[in-house]
């Protein structure tokens, strides 16, 4: 035993754990919130077993047929609980310019004289789990560790999947090392002998996700759903990482990162943002189409990149995460076979439906299997068949319904998704949800233009975050909801970040700006999207070898129809000009919206991307 006997509460803390601000942390953490008692995961197989019996047990989980999903559970969420809270998600810098116009913003003190009274006592007839993780492969010089306090054993186990969780976490830390305090409760404590009457326990009433950037401390209450309650993601790994980076000159970005090998067998690294929900796991595992035969495409993550520039001149990037937490619906064999693959065995599903024979299914899986089940249970525990859905629209599945799995599930995986060094990025893809407008892609023609091309990134909402759906938001680098500071000074850094690599003197990783999903008059999505995404990515690559020409546009340098690989698609001139063509009305729309985007962020807004806008209208008059 080395910590003291907190309020009759035993702190128990294993004899490995030799950290004297964690174990002093963890006794406060227990004297505010009065758990029953403290379970220390080890992060061990044997630990993961037993929570997931224990949440079964709990009816939080429901084990899977093991013959059809092997080790695999499903959670049904209260139905106030189904997506980020980005109205409750608060950046309590000390001062509110730092947090900008961009996030909500209490000032600390009056946070912690609000939160106070909510964590005192929240986790009352409940356990305090303690989960140390490491964002990053362990021990890399781009990782960092985060220990979150949490009273739901369903994040126990997904921070498990989602992170290196575990033990070995301590043996990084030492007795003196740095760590990210993450507080986490679900926000509804038991009265003395009192039972959950739900399986999913949180508050429907009150929610915080907080975050001071200063002292890089995580305080959630109140859910226990995905972003809002696994802190190591958007929290510690977006939030606060940013804040970190731009203190210590390197990138926290909402960014998948992929490897594209050549049948030449010439490795490249992309990194791409495109906000929730827009197929960031897709893309980071396509499978090229027909036509590129011997090209490659794997995994290194698919959300969140943490990026450094390196003294050789490149940028390194890490994926923080060690697995997914993806959308399922619309998830099938056709749109991602290698995803499908990953969901074989070992997994946690939110949200899902349930079939008659313990499987799961979700709206998008009738693909695979030829049809809609005659019944299934839905995510709320309802009787669901076609007919009900046909008259009262119930969807099966909730649109942001989830899996969460482990990253060496996934047959695409890259060799280095692991490696501590991380891998050189050579281009950077920014993608919004655009029904008009914005082109399939164009490439920046400076480091300023791409910069100015994310910053004005607009995209349609959709089901990762409470709120209205397929309204356009402007979300500069998909990273509205996730910048911890000021949305114009992470515009500076990004600009800044420029100079620091030609100090070292070497090529930039081009930025290229892209959108998968123009419609046509018919309101239909043109471009296919999916695999056949790697038509574009062959000409980024072209791009990069200097071996596509491209056609000078207003935004940047666009393919010409026969710099594409067609090869095993039908997808005539006519087509292509329906996705690359530029609307002069509606670009001078565009281009007020930049307008009104750039007068709310005014304070510290580069000068630069004012007069690059500048240049964008000069050349739109020309058109
Ligand atoms: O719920 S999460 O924030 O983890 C998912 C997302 O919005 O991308
Ligand atoms: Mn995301």
């Amino acid at each position: 035993m080395n910590a003291p006997t907190m309020q009759g509460l035993n702190l128990n803390a294993p004899a490995y754990v030799k950290n004297a601000r964690l174990l002093a942390w963890v006794a406060d953490m227990a004297a505010l919130c009065k758990p029953d008692s403290i379970f220390w995961c080890d992060g061990s197989q044997a630990e993961y077993d037993q929570l997931c019996q224990q949440l079964v047990n709990a009816g939080t989980f429901k084990k899977l047929n093991p013959a059809k999903r092997p080790g695999s559970f499903l959670a049904c969420s209260d139905p106030s609980d189904v997506a980020r809270v980005e109205d409750r998600t608060y950046i309590c810098s000390a001062q509110k310019e730092d947090a900008g116009p961009t996030n909500n913003w209490m000032n600390p003190a009056d946070m912690r004289a609000t939160l106070q009274p909510l964590f005192d006592g929240c986790m009352k007839g409940r356990t305090m789990y303690v989960v140390p993780f490491s964002m990053g492969p362990l021990g890399s010089h781009i990782a960092h560790i985060g220990v979150e306090l949490t009273d739901s054993a369903y994040v126990a186990v997904n921070q498990k999947l989602m992170t290196r969780m575990g033990k070995a976490v301590y043996d990084v830390l030492g007795v003196d090392g740095e760590f990210v305090p993450c507080m986490h409760t679900v926000g509804a404590p038991l009265a003395a002998g009192e039972k959950d009457t739900t399986s999913w326990p949180c508050n429907a009433k009150t929610k915080y996700i907080v975050h001071y950037p200063e002292t890089r401390e995580i305080w959630s209450y109140g859910s226990g759903y995905g972003g809002n309650a696994l802190l190591g993601k958007k929290c510690l790994a977006l939030r606060i990482a940013s804040t970190m980076g731009r203190n210590q000159g390197w990138l926290a970005e909402h960014m998948l990162i992929l490897g594209v090998t050549s049948p030449e067998g010439k490795k490249y690294h992309v990194a791409g943002a495109f906000p929730s929900a827009c197929g960031k796991t897709n893309f980071s595992m396509l499978v090229p189409p027909a036509g590129f035969d011997g090209w490659k495409v794997t995994t290194i993550g698919d959300d969140i990149a943490w990026i450094k520039p390196h003294a050789d001149g490149k940028m390194y990037a890490i994926n923080p995460e060690a697995g997914y937490f993806g959308v399922a619906p619309g998830t099938n064999t056709l749109t991602n076979p290698n995803c499908m693959a990953s969901l074989d065995k070992d997994v946690i599903f939110t949200n899902v439906a349930l079939t008659d024979d313990g499987d799961v299914w979700w709206e998008g899986m009738e693909k695979d299997t030829g049809g809609v089940p005659d019944h299934l249970i839905d995510w709320q525990g309802k009787d669901w068949t076609p007919a009900i859905a046909k008259e009262t629209g119930a969807k099966a599945a909730h649109p942001n319904a989830r899996f969460t799995v482990g990253a060496t599930n996934n047959p695409a995986l890259d060799s280095a998704w692991d490696d501590p060094a991380g891998v050189p990025i050579d281009a950077f893809i920014f993608g919004g949800r655009r029904s008009t407008t914005v082109p399939l892609v164009t490439e920046a023609r400076t480091w300023m233009e791409g910069v100015y091309m994310a910053a004005t990134m607009g995209s349609e909402t959709t089901a990762a975050a409470f709120g209205a759906q397929g309204v356009v938001r402007r979300d500069p680098f998909a990273m509205l909801p996730f910048c911890g500071y000021n949305m114009s000074d992470y515009f500076q850094h990004w600009l800044d970040m420029e100079h620091k690599l030609e100090e070292s003197g070497h090529t930039l990783p081009k930025i290229f700006c892209v959108n998968w999903f123009r419609k046509d008059e018919a309101g239909k999505f043109v471009w296919p999207g999916y695999g056949e995404n790697m038509r574009v990515l062959k000409w980024m690559i072209d791009r990069i070898e200097g071996q596509a020409q491209g056609a000078d546009t207003m935004f940047g340098v666009a393919p010409q129809y026969a710099e594409i690989t067609w090869t095993g698609l039908d997808f005539n001139e006519a087509q292509f000009n329906t996705v690359t063509s530029i609307d002069k009305a509606a670009w001078t729309e565009e281009l007020k919206l930049h307008t009104a985007h750039f007068e709310q962020l005014a304070y510290h807004l580069p000068q630069g991307l004012l007069d690059t806008k500048a240049a964008i209208e000069k050349r739109l008059a020309d058109m």
